[in-house]
């Protein structure tokens, strides 16, 4: 994998999940474009960071119903994605339809029920409600409480370079 090959990474999650949260705590960066209404995400916008060699463009999508005509948008050319549960309301619709939709874009993504400083989900429950297969990753973090962001993005990378690799792709553009 050459040096500085970039990577897109959406987080997806329902309204209020803590997408914003958690891309402003793990870049410690600030979001330009939100706060439009009520602080909702409304609009494109995402940080760079630098991990495991890579240039991340990491991109918090809106959770809104309203905005989520820009979901595929985002998805376009996306290398991985990570969908955040909000534990404090558990698994909701939504959250049914994200992983339909991710599935859908046939790439590594991770799954983390947030403001486990709150309350928790199992990991258990999640996987047997959302039906999801052993090989995608199911965590519990507190974006707010920068709990593991790190380590989530790094297993996410560490699959995506997997599924380059066994693509025979450097990933350059
Ligand atoms: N207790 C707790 N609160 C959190 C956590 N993550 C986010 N929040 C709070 O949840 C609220 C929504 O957070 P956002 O990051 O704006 O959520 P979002 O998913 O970007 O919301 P939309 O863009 O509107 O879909 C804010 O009040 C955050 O402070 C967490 O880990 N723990
Ligand atoms: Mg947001």
């Amino acid at each position: 994998m050459a040096a500085g090959s970039i990577l897109k990474v959406v987080v997806f999650g329902a309204l209020n999940a803590g997408k914003t949260t958690f891309v402003e705590k793990l870049s410690g960066q600030d979001l330009l474009l939100k706060g439009d209404f009520d602080s909702i995400t409304t609009s494109f916008d995402f940080v760079q960071i630098e991990q495991q060699g890579f240039l991340i463009h990491l991109f918090a999508s809106p959770g809104h119903r309203r905005f989520s005509f820009m979901w595929n948008t985002l998805a376009t050319g996306m290398d991985g994605a990570i969908l955040l549960i909000d534990s404090t309301v558990g698994i909701s619709p939504v959250d049914h339809e994200l992983v339909k939709f991710i599935t859908g874009y046939n790439v590594p993504y991770i799954i983390a029920a947030n403001k486990t400083d709150i309350c928790e989900i199992k990991d258990s429950q999640i996987r047997e409600e959302l039906s999801i297969p052993e090989e995608i990753p199911v965590v519990n973090t507190s974006a707010l409480e920068n709990q593991d962001l790190g380590n989530i993005m790094g297993s996410l990378i560490k699959n995506i370079e997997k599924k380059l690799n066994s693509l025979g792709k450097s990933n350059e553009t």
